[in-house]
């Protein structure tokens, strides 16, 4: 049986960026041999990190994981990425480890770079998505349709009227 093309989103985390992990990162999951389909650079907003973790609300660790994840402990910034190709949820996901660093194997990215603070938050470095259906709901909240250079979800097209947008001066 051939593997089915699927999508995951990748986000190397403010720890990770912090702790110039970007280059170790990305060579690590070149081998999945899957193809990055859109790249950026994000500050990460409350708004965002909030809709991200909607399903992490009523963990007791919630706050701190906003804060982590928005950079307010290390650098405010993510690189969010899309990679693509078969069986990328699961490919992405094995790379990555367990959502615990210290469960996470060892040679994994979380196993080799993530850690628990001493308030209990864990600074995995990267997240990955978990489904199909999960990586659909990420992707659209990070990325607009034409930063992703496949079409991977159907589009309509909208007119919007009233865009306020900033342009090069
Ligand atoms: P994953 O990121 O592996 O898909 P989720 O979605 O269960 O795992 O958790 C989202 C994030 O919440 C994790 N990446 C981690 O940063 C944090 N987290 C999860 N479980 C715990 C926990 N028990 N204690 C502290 N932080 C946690």
């Amino acid at each position: 049986m051939t593997e089915k093309d699927e999508q995951s989103l990748v986000l190397i985390k403010p720890d990770g960026l912090k702790k110039s992990l970007t280059g170790n990162i990305l060579t690590r999951l070149s081998e999945t041999k899957l193809d990055i389909v859109a790249a950026k650079i994000v500050r990460v907003s409350r708004e965002l990190a909030e809709k991200h973790y909607c399903h992490m609300k009523e963990k007791p660790f919630y706050e701190e994981l906003i804060k982590y994840i928005m950079g307010e402990y290390h650098k405010r910034k993510v690189m969010a990425m899309v990679y693509c190709g078969p069986g990328a949820i699961a490919k992405v996901r094995g790379i990555c480890g367990a959502t615990n660093p210290e469960e996470a194997d060892p040679v994994s990215i979380r196993g080799a770079y993530g850690r628990i603070t001493t308030k209990g938050v864990y600074e995995n470095a990267i997240h990955t998505s978990v489904s199909a259906e999960e990586a659909e709901r990420e992707i659209k909240l990070w990325f607009e349709p034409e930063e992703i250079i496949l079409d991977i979800y159907p589009t309509k097209e909208a007119k919007l009227q009233s865009l306020k947008k900033r342009v090069w001066a």
